[in-house]
């Protein structure tokens, strides 16, 4: 069955045409590093998809995977060789919105890489009729977007005291807390402990392991959520865990990159993090979101250190979401020296405002400048 609204699926036949594809691969310098679980990140290397229409009008996508196969298998370079050997050659003769997704689907996984394909061929098409499939999804939402931080493993107390102060002063709406088996310094407990904060969190991005159970422990203990605490595909170590310990409260992430993925584990979490990228894609996004809704799953969209380009994107399916309470969503400036949009995101009192986020619009010349490899595919 199809949780796909009416009005998204008659949108699904919209004509496209596609002249050249191009691959920018650009790095966006970080104001600091971010530690996770995953590793360190000292900038943000992220593939463009720009489609040319025969009528000319460029639109953007973004695959928000990772450089390396960390986070989930997919990483920047096999994206363009899944573009260039596999994406490109089928999708170019393409002509209907459907028939580009019909063919995408042949590929097994690549899910952020085949999201950048259809939000690019989306864009070129909200460009040139003023509507993609984001406007024909006749669904209430709001005029600004609540905003959460996901804040890196922090190396000692002062920095994380700091870190925590600023959050809260800057309004943010819910503060996430990487965490590992091995943060369990006296340090992070007394920060957490005593923070002054209605609504904080914890991401382990898989970081837990069965012989990390005590550690887990420390951090369960604290009743807060738990994003994925333990590694795509190792669910059953909840079960395993909570028999001689307390429930676990879950938000899954990595685990969930398929609606049927979402339905298998139905009623056994407690929230889902839904990135765009991860799930495959605008269309797939959409229905997992009208999956959530009619099982009352609570549901927000995280975030993969987008540029402006997939961050916009990812406010506009957020502003759908009128129940969440928070998005990890920060504005341009918490995580870059330089973006790519003439106006980049701006936060106010922990919201981000629709002006940010409806029609973005690229600075050109930062993209050129930011570009460190660009490649087209055409004919
Ligand atoms: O687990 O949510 C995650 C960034 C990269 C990879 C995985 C994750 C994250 C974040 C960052 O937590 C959220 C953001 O973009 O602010
Ligand atoms: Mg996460």
């Amino acid at each position: 069955m199809s949780y796909v609204p009416d009005e998204v699926n008659l949108f699904l036949e919209s004509p496209v045409s596609l002249a050249k594809l191009e691959l920018a691969v650009i790095e966006l310098p970080q104001i600091k590093p971010f530690y996770s679980s995953i590793g360190v990140r000292h900038s943000r290397k992220a593939l463009i998809v720009k489609w040319y229409t025969t009528e000319g009008v460029i639109g953007y996508g973004e695959c928000s995977c990772r450089p390396d196969p960390f986070y989930s298998h997919e990483f920047v370079n096999g994206a363009i060789e899944v573009i260039q050997s596999y994406v490109y050659p089928q999708i170019k003769r393409a002509n209907s919105y459907r028939q580009v997704l019909d063919l995408l689907s042949k590929i097994r996984g690549w899910n952020f890489t085949k999201a950048a394909v259809e939000m690019a061929m989306n864009d070129a098409i909200r460009r040139s009729t003023g509507k993609g499939i984001l406007e024909h999804w006749n669904r209430k939402h709001l005029e600004r977007v609540p905003v959460g931080i996901s804040m890196g493993l922090f190396s000692d107390g002062a920095t994380m005291d700091e870190s925590i102060s600023s959050a809260i002063h800057e309004g943010y709406q819910r503060l996430k807390f990487k965490i590992s088996p091995t943060y369990d310094h006296p340090f992070v407990f007394r920060n957490i402990e005593s923070c002054d904060h209605p609504n904080t969190s914890f991401d382990a991005n898989g970081s837990f392991k069965e012989s990390d159970f005590e550690e887990l422990k420390k951090f369960a203990s604290l009743g807060k959520i738990i994003e994925q605490p333990f590694a795509p595909g190792s669910y059953y170590l909840k079960e395993e865990y909570e028999f001689a310990n307390s429930p676990l409260h879950i938000c899954l992430d990595e685990e969930v990159e398929t609606l049927g993925q979402l339905i298998e584990h139905k009623d056994q979490f407690a929230e889902l993090n839904v990135k765009p990228g991860r799930v495959g894609g605008l269309l797939n996004t959409i229905e997992i979101i009208e999956f959530c809704m009619k099982y009352s799953i609570p549901v927000w969209i995280g975030g993969m250190f987008e540029t402006g380009i997939g961050r916009a994107q990812n406010l506009q399916i957020a502003s759908f979401l009128t129940e969440a309470k928070a998005h990890d969503q920060s504005p341009s400036n918490r995580y870059f020296t330089r973006d790519v949009l003439k106006q980049p995101v701006e936060m106010q009192d922990g919201f981000i405002d629709g002006s940010y986020f409806y029609k973005p619009e690229i600075d050109e010349i930062a993209f050129k400048e930011l570009t460190v490899k660009l490649l087209s595919l055409e004919s």
